[in-house]
């Protein structure tokens, strides 16, 4: 059962009942973009994901920012990542206060009109209170998966352009957007290409995110500037729905808004929108910028010709030493990171890599502690 307040279906059509991977959103205005929250002290994360799935195989793209987060944290996640809406899953009887508090955070953070809908468990009686603290919509448990992703369809509304908001971050985020969609070309002075731009590559599961995250805390313990970070993840061929989760591995909570985070689908390795966001990201004031790749595996070389350093991550039993071999990720990095240095087999992908690094650094991290992080950061920042 889905309860609706100040929406109109009138102009969209029908879902079909059943909800098997496909694009039901090739319609809208633009692919909606939906940012699944889970604030306060609600380890509930089970039914989040299986929301998150559904709505991605619809042809959502799904920012998921984890467990734990404050009001502030969401609002600055959903603001700088331009989401339609977020969508808080509420399980730990906090709504009435966390709900309103985000309500106001993302006043503060220059995103008044950002929609925001919840679910969970939210009694009948406070139903009103929500509606009247400017939440659009509440969901009851039991809300079909359908009903879910048409609430999603709901908030995607035509987006004005980057100069409808003042905060300067939110006309940013809004600017990524449009020339990722390909909607707006904006003009090369309004573009300045960052001091520094790094990408990260390596395979999935090679721990890039968590690195990422890892060097974005030591990068502002530092002091060392404005940083911006951008990440790409796949978007699916068939449905166009991605869920981007690498925003997870960073504490916003603690960094608050003292980077730029921003997530990105992409269909295979085309990053042909990525010097415009590169420009952007510059011309907005950051002298600093982390490019993480959609990770697609051995062949993800194409990064390259968009950054000035290239770090290609590793974690140890990935694979003989032939594979060392194979043309590839290896050949453009300009330096390696062996991650999970904790792992089994650390000691042979370092030998391994000594072989064909040819005079190229190496770093040894476990990035999930930080470890390595500060002689990393080192490494790429060097001139
Ligand atoms: C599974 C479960 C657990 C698992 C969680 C596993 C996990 N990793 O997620 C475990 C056993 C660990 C657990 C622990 C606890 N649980 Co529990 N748990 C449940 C249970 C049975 C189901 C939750 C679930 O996953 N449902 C499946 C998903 C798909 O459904 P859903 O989340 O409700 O989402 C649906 C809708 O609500 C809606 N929806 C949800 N969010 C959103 C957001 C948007 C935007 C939209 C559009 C829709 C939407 O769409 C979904 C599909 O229909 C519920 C009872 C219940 N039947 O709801 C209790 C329940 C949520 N738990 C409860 C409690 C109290 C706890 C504990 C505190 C118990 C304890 N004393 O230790 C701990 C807290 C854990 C923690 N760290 O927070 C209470 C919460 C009471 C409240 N808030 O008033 C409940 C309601 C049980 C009860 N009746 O008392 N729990």
């Amino acid at each position: 059962m889905v309860q609706l307040h100040g929406t109109s279906h009138a102009d969209l059509p029908e879902m079909p009942a059943s909800l098997e991977k496909a694009d039901r959103c090739a319609d809208l205005p633009h692919r909606p973009r939906v940012l699944l929250g889970k604030m306060g002290l609600d380890g509930h994360d089970r039914g989040v994901k299986l929301i998150a799935r559904a709505m991605r195989d619809s042809g959502i793209h799904v920012i998921y920012s984890g467990l734990w987060q404050t009001p502030r944290s969401l609002a600055i996640s959903a603001r700088d990542e331009d989401v339609d809406c977020i969508a808080a899953s509420m399980m730990s009887n906090s709504h009435l206060v966390l709900v309103p508090r985000l309500m106001e955070e993302c006043r503060a953070v220059g995103r008044p009109d950002m929609i925001v809908n919840i679910g969970g468990i939210i009694p009948q009686a406070d139903v009103q209170i929500m509606i009247e603290t400017g939440v659009c919509e509440v969901h009851h448990t039991g809300t079909s998966m359908a009903d879910i992703v048409e609430s999603v369809r709901r908030a995607a509304r035509p987006r004005s352009g980057p100069e409808c908001y003042e905060h300067p971050t939110a006309s940013l985020a809004r600017a990524l957007s449009l020339a990722h969609e390909g909607r707006w070309k904006p003009e090369a002075a309004a573009q300045r290409r960052p001091g520094r731009v790094i990408g990260i590559t390596g395979s999935p599961g090679a721990g890039k995110s968590t690195l990422v995250a890892s060097l974005a805390g030591e990068f502002v313990r530092r002091g060392l500037g404005r940083l911006a970070v951008v990440a790409f993840d796949p978007q699916s061929p068939i449905t166009h729905g991605a869920l981007l989760g690498d925003r997870l591995r960073v504490d916003f909570n603690t960094l608050d808004e003292k980077i730029f985070y921003r997530s990105l689908a992409i269909t295979g390795e085309d990053y042909a929108t990525l010097p415009l966001i590169v420009g952007l990201i510059g011309a907005a004031g950051f002298d600093t910028l982390f490019i993480e790749t959609v990770g697609a595996g051995q062949n993800d070389v194409a990064i390259r010709q968009y950054v000035d350093r290239t770090a290609v991550v590793l974690v140890p039993g990935m694979g003989d030493s032939i594979q060392m071999d194979k043309a590839g990720l290896l050949e453009i990095g300009d330096l390696f990171v062996c991650n999970k240095a904790d792992f089994p087999g650390e000691a042979n992908l370092v030998r391994d890599l000594l072989d064909v690094a040819q005079g190229r650094p190496i770093f040894e991290t476990i990035a999930t502690r930080g470890k390595g992080a500060p002689e990393l950061l080192e490494g790429l920042l060097k001139d």
